[in-house]
This record gives structure tokens, C-alpha cells and sequence, in this order.
């Protein structure tokens, strides 16, 4: 598959995207941004629901690849996060299909197996095809994300390579994001890396920096040809003074999805 040139990147207004929309252009990108909202300084930009499928083909029409940030990004009531994340990432799907797009790097989360515990001393790092334990409705939504891209690659040879980001801030900001921080730099990185990859099918991959702390195995996303060179280690004598270690005993603090596993659900369902 030839590199990628212009590439539609949903969510733009939101904060991975304007950190992106910063970003991707010095890889060569031509970026063609959609969001629900007006994004801040690009009039060029395509203001369209993802609810609304005649716009989102429109949008995916001429693109080489689609990196898809679009969505509700916490948890959410069932019927928001179904519209939203669900429907709205399947009427993406279905455009790029029909529009032949051929490869979708799309935003999966940690939270598609947030009950998964983390590693703690010298255990082994989670592998990347550990079972799917969704903390929330919102990492349901992922889970879906990731069985559509599997769906479509093998019944329609559409190619995606499913990030499950971490923590994707310009800092790391509680001891928790020590170990899933990806940073922004290394954010680019590994969407280059995930939009040019020879032959990548339905590929999963885990996304952070090569953190001190690190609790899953970037294994996957190295083989896309992503180097990660940051480390949130430097960020980890302040977090660790104002916040102290985690907490295995405490619930919240002792699984790769955080407070996700024990925030009370959002009513109704
Ligand atoms: P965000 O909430 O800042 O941005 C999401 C954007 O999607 C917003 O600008 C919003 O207007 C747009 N959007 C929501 N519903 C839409 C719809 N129906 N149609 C069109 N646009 C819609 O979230 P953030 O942090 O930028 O995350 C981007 C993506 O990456 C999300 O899918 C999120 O689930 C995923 N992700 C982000 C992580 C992070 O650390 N930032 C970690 C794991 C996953
Ligand atoms: C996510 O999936 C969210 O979109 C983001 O806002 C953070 O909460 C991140 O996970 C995290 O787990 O830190």
C-alpha cells in the first residue's frame, strides 16, 4: 500500500485531534478534519455528525486513510455512547467501504479491558490479546470498534490497526498515567507508523510511551515500526509526592482502567 497522503481525521476539535492537527502535517499528511463541532482556526473543516451518513461519506470520499478520534471519549449513558460510538463508527465504516478507502487507524482505548490487572513487580506485561474486559459502556464501545475493523477486514479487505491509547495528554497528570502515558510526540509516531505498515489486516496494538512504569506490551505496535522515545519518568517524583503510589488494595487503583472499574454508572442505562 503506498504511504498514505490525505487523510481524514475525525474529532479534530477535540484534544488528541488538535494535538494531532499539530503534529501529522510534518509527516507529509494532508489532513481533512471533521468534527460536530467548529474546529478553532480551520473554516475549511467539516462540521457533520457522524449520525449523519450521507455527510460522513461525503467526507471519506478521495481520502487515502482515515484516522477515526470521533466520539464520546468517557463514559456515557447507553443510548449516548450508542449513537455516538457504535452507529456513528459503523456509518464510518460503511462509507469508507463504499468509498473504497483501504486502512483506518482508529482511537480504541485501555478501557476496552479496563478490569484487566496491572502488572505489579516483576509480573509480565499484559499482552495484547488479553481477553476484553470493558470497564464501562464506553469501553463496550471499543470492544465494538475492534470487532467492526476485524468484521470489515475479513469480509471486505478493509485494513485497520485498532490503538488501544492509554493516556494521550501533553503530561501525565496522577501516578496512574505514569504507566499508560503515551505523549504526544510518540502519538504521532505510532499513527504514522499505523497509517504506512506493509499488510497490517485487523492489527491491535497497544499505545504509549516506552514508560519506566510501563504495564503492557508494546510488542504490536513496534512492529508497525513505531519507536516510542518518551517516558513519563520524569513527571513521576511530583505525581508520586502529591499523590502517593498506588493502591493495589483499593479498587480503583488496581486495574489498567483506573476509577473507570469504580465510577458509578451513568443512569439511565
Ligand atoms: P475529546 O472528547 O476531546 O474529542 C472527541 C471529539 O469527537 C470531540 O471534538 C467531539 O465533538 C467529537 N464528536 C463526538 N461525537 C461526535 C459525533 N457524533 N460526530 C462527530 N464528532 C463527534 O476526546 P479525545 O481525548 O480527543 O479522544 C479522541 C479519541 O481517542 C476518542 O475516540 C477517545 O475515546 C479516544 N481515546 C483517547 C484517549 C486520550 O488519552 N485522549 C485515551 C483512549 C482513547
Ligand atoms: C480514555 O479512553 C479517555 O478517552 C481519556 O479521556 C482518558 O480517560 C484515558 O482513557 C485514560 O484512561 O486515562
Amino acid at each position: 500500500m503506498p504511504a498514505p497522503r490525505t487523510v481524514l481525521l475525525t474529532g479534530a476539535a477535540g484534544g488528541l485531534g488538535t494535538l494531532m492537527r499539530g503534529l501529522l502535517p510534518d509527516y507529509g499528511y494532508e489532513l481533512r478534519l471533521l468534527d460536530l463541532r467548529p474546529v478553532e482556526g480551520e473554516p475549511d473543516a467539516i462540521v457533520a455528525d457522524l449520525a449523519d451518513r450521507e455527510a460522513v461519506r461525503e467526507a471519506v470520499r478521495g481520502v487515502d486513510a482515515i484516522i477515526h478520534l470521533a466520539g464520546i471519549s468517557l463514559e456515557a449513558s447507553f443510548e449516548k455512547i450508542l449513537t455516538a460510538n457504535i452507529e456513528g463508527t459503523y456509518h464510518l465504516y460503511e462509507a469508507a467501504r463504499e468509498e473504497g478507502v483501504g486502512r483506518i487507524v482508529f482511537a480504541s482505548s485501555n478501557h476496552a479491558v479496563g478490569y484487566t490487572p496491572h502488572p505489579r513487580g516483576d509480573e509480565p506485561l499484559i499482552p495484547v490479546d488479553t481477553p476484553r474486559r470493558p470497564d464501562t459502556f464506553y469501553g463496550l464501545s471499543k470492544c465494538f470498534g475492534e470487532d467492526l475493523a476485524q468484521l470489515y477486514w475479513d469480509k471486505h479487505g478493509l485494513e485497520t490497526v485498532s490503538v488501544r491509547i492509554g493516556s494521550c495528554f501533553p503530561e501525565p497528570t496522577s501516578v496512574r498515567m505514569l504507566s499508560v502515558w503515551m505523549s504526544p510526540a510518540d502519538g504521532a509516531r505510532l499513527f504514522h507508523a499505523a497509517l504506512t505498515a506493509e499488510g497490517v489486516g485487523h492489527t491491535v496494538v497497544h499505545g504509549s510511551s516506552d514508560n519506566t512504569r510501563l504495564w503492557w506490551d508494546l510488542t504490536s505496535a513496534r512492529a508497525l515500526g513505531y519507536e516510542p522515545r518518551d517516558d513519563s519518568e520524569p513527571f513521576a517524583a511530583k505525581l508520586v509526592a502529591e499523590q502517593g503510589e498506588l493502591d493495589p488494595a483499593d479498587p480503583a487503583q488496581a486495574c489498567l482502567g483506573g476509577h473507570f472499574v469504580t465510577d458509578p454508572p451513568i443512569w439511565p442505562y
